[in-house]
């Protein structure tokens, strides 16, 4: 009798041994993070005084009377953003230039002092209002830089600083995120001193008091940036997150922007990243960048290259000078939304019969992948750090997009998997765009479409034991991206499509081209101003791309570059961004000899477009025939390095003259991915 009750004993100890809860690993998310990851996308809105003013960076000098729009509609921002899947929204309360958009104690330089409702106005108010409104949540970014402030650089100015997170934080109703931008420091207005100020930022805001003021009214609110912060920056403005993409990372080195973009394997915080893009170039609106709104194909790009690695998307939304989000931007992510929900609407998994080749007992069970419950996960047995799932199709099934996430809360484990297909009998890799090694709270994986009778996942390696708490599986619609138009300084002109089966038709009189325009087989030349516009066109469906159009001015045959004298200055004008030409010291001039009198009336400059370029052209002087025309900065530059375009009245002249004065990070050269002149 006591024997048997002994073995009963022992059975029921292996047994409660297998099915007990896997041990976390490594760092693992609060409950707020969890919540935060699980929303995925929201908007990101940039709107004050640079928008009437046609900045990025306001000095902090234009007069209060200049913001005024006629007719601001904060519902409408929040209807549409609604209706794009957004499920929160945070605002630029303050930018740089230190306008606030609530009528704060604190400074004059505010909404109270703009025409706008004759100084009785209060965006703050009327945005968190719509968001309660309609469900969605609500942030705010208050940038700790301010060049506007006399007092920047003293205490006096911190304690503002925090007084103004205090009428924030306690008039507006509940916060989910809190925005502490990077830049800081710097030229400014400063009250009208108009000088260079520099502070640590470390220390000087003191970050930890900011967050405690915070958290003092909304302790589950998310602190991005700063010393204190609760979420990371993906270490880009250009929307993408590595594909080998941890939540964790070792705090002492988040100053990295390469291991922002991954995070640690063996990193040790969790810090879940988020990725912050704009829909058009620029964060705040500018006319001159109507006709670049980034294409649906290069959106739902982002969205698999954001949130698809493990990341959150926060897409942001220059709002115009009318107080709207324009219609061309609200019909673009309308577009954007149908096709991430018609991607992915169908999950071709749900009637597979799935099985795995390990699983720490029944509630641990493989079928908890299939069963829409997000706190069910297949787990493997303690010390069993790989294993397979595989999914059996009732029959021959296509696929090009695979989605698996992790349990975050037991830790982001796994870091090598493969995906293959079986089909006549046969197992096949699949083969993948990016490298599958991490997966964490999403990950979604896109292939050519292929056919299967069964899917594996194969875990090769993890931190600890599997836990898996949902697969999914589609086949998404092809979507055509637009082509891509380059002119060399050989004035060929070239057009490249990323798509394979896709035709291109291209004009160059201006007109939208259709499937009736010329279709382009090989490079040809134009040795004059012109705009060249392209679609791709899928032959099998007659589908076809958005158009992409660029304009091409005096092309390089008729000017010659006077200095410097060397071979590489061709490289500014090669219409190849991957290649540069480098600035040295003491050279950081450009003289273009137009060979005639011209009506020059801009310029344009691309930065350096590798991936760890860090030195880029902050301030620049433009001379005509010697005559000083145009200086200023190319603010954000950094972090946002983007084609530059500067407009003046145009000045009729022969010899321009471009002077890069200043360099990010203090540096003393940089390097020109591209350069052309606008002439008049
Ligand atoms: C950057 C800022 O300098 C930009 O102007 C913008 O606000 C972006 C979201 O963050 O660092």
């Amino acid at each position: 009798m006591k024997r048997h009750l002994l073995i009963i004993l022992f059975f029921a100890s292996v047994f409660s041994a297998c099915t007990k809860v896997p041990e976390p690993i490594g760092p693992v998310p609060t409950k707020q993070q969890i919540e935060w990851n699980k929303l995925e996308t929201y908007a990101f809105i940039h709107f004050g005084i640079n928008t009437f003013n046609d900045m990025e960076w306001g000095y902090g000098n234009s007069p209060a009377s200049t913001f005024n729009p006629d007719t601001l509609d904060c519902e409408q921002w929040v209807k549409t953003l609604k209706n794009a899947g957004m499920k929160a929204v945070i605002l630029t309360a303050k930018h740089h230039d230190g306008f606030c958009l609530w009528p704060t104690e604190t400074t004059d330089y505010s909404i109270k002092n703009s025409p706008y409702k004759n100084g009785n106005g209060d965006m703050v108010k009327e945005l968190s209002d719509a968001c309660r409104k309609y469900g969605l949540k609500f942030g705010i970014y208050v940038s700790p830089w301010d060049r506007n402030n006399a007092e920047y650089g003293t205490e006096t100015y911190v304690n503002t600083y925090h007084r103004q997170i205090e009428e924030l934080t306690t008039n507006y109703g509940p916060l989910f995120e809190f925005w502490f931008d990077g830049a800081n420091g710097g030229t400014g207005w400063y009250g009208g001193a108009d000088e260079q100020r520099s502070i640590e930022a470390k220390t000087y805001y003191n970050y930890q008091k900011a967050v405690d003021i915070i958290h003092k009214n909304h302790p589950d609110a998310m602190i991005f940036g700063g010393e204190v912060p609760s979420i990371r920056w993906v270490g880009n403005e250009d929307g993408f997150a590595d594909a080998n993409h941890w939540s964790t990372i070792v705090f002492g080195e988040r100053d990295d922007m390469n291991l922002l973009n991954t995070g640690c394997e063996n990193g040790d915080v969790w810090l879940p990243s988020e990725t912050d893009v704009s829909i058009r170039p620029g964060w705040f609106y500018h006319h001159r960048e109507d006709h670049q709104i980034k294409s649906v194909a290069k959106l739902v790009d982002i969205y698999y290259n954001s949130v698809g690695h493990n990341s959150n998307l926060l897409l942001n939304f220059p709002v115009s000078l009318s107080g709207k989000i324009t219609k061309d931007d609200s019909i673009r992510i309308m577009e954007w939304h149908k096709v991430i929900i018609e991607d992915m609407d169908d999950n071709l998994l749900k009637n597979t019969k799935v099985s795995s080749s390990n699983e720490r007992g029944k509630s641990y069970s493989a079928s908890k992948v299939l069963d829409d419950n997000w706190d069910t996960y297949w787990a493997t047995e303690d010390g069993i750090n790989h294993g397979e799932l595989v999914f059996d199709f009732p029959q021959t099934t296509a696929l090009n997009r695979v989605m698996i996430q992790e349990y975050i809360p037991l830790g982001q484990r796994v870091k090598k998997f493969s995906l293959d297909r079986y089909i006549n009998g046969k197992w096949l890799p699949i083969e993948t765009y990016d490298d599958l090694t991490t997966i964490g709270y999403k990950r979604i994986i896109r292939f050519q479409t292929v056919r299967m009778d069964k899917l594996r996942i194969r875990f090769k390696d993890s931190k600890g034991c599997l836990c898996i708490n949902n697969v999914e599986a589609f086949c998404a619609d092809a979507l055509l991206s637009e082509p891509i138009i380059n002119r060399d300084f050989e004035n060929l002109v070239s057009i490249k499509s990323g798509d394979g089966n896709a035709v291109i038709h291209y004009t160059i009189d201006g007109t939208t081209p259709n499937c009736e325009s010329e279709i382009y087989t090989i490079p040809f030349e134009l040795n004059s101003k012109v705009n060249v516009k392209a679609i791709a066109v899928d032959s099998e469906t007659g589908k076809s791309s958005a158009v992409s159009s660029r304009e091409f001015d005096v092309p390089m045959s008729q000017f010659e570059v006077r200095f410097p004298d060397n071979p590489m200055v061709k490289r500014m004008f090669d219409g190849n961004e991957l290649t540069c030409y480098y600035l040295s010291d003491n050279k950081n001039n450009i003289e273009i000899d137009l060979k005639q009198n011209m009506n020059v009336s801009g310029f344009r400059y691309l930065p350096d477009q590798s991936r760890d370029a860090d030195q880029h052209i902050t301030t620049f002087s433009l001379y005509v025939d010697e005559k000083l025309v145009q200086s200023g900065e190319f603010s954000n530059i950094k972090n946002n390095p983007i084609e530059q375009t500067v407009r003046f009245e145009p000045v009729c002249g022969r010899v321009v003259k471009f002077v890069a004065n200043d360099f990010t990070n203090n540096g003393i050269q940089g390097a020109i991915a591209e350069f052309s002149l606008i002439t008049h």
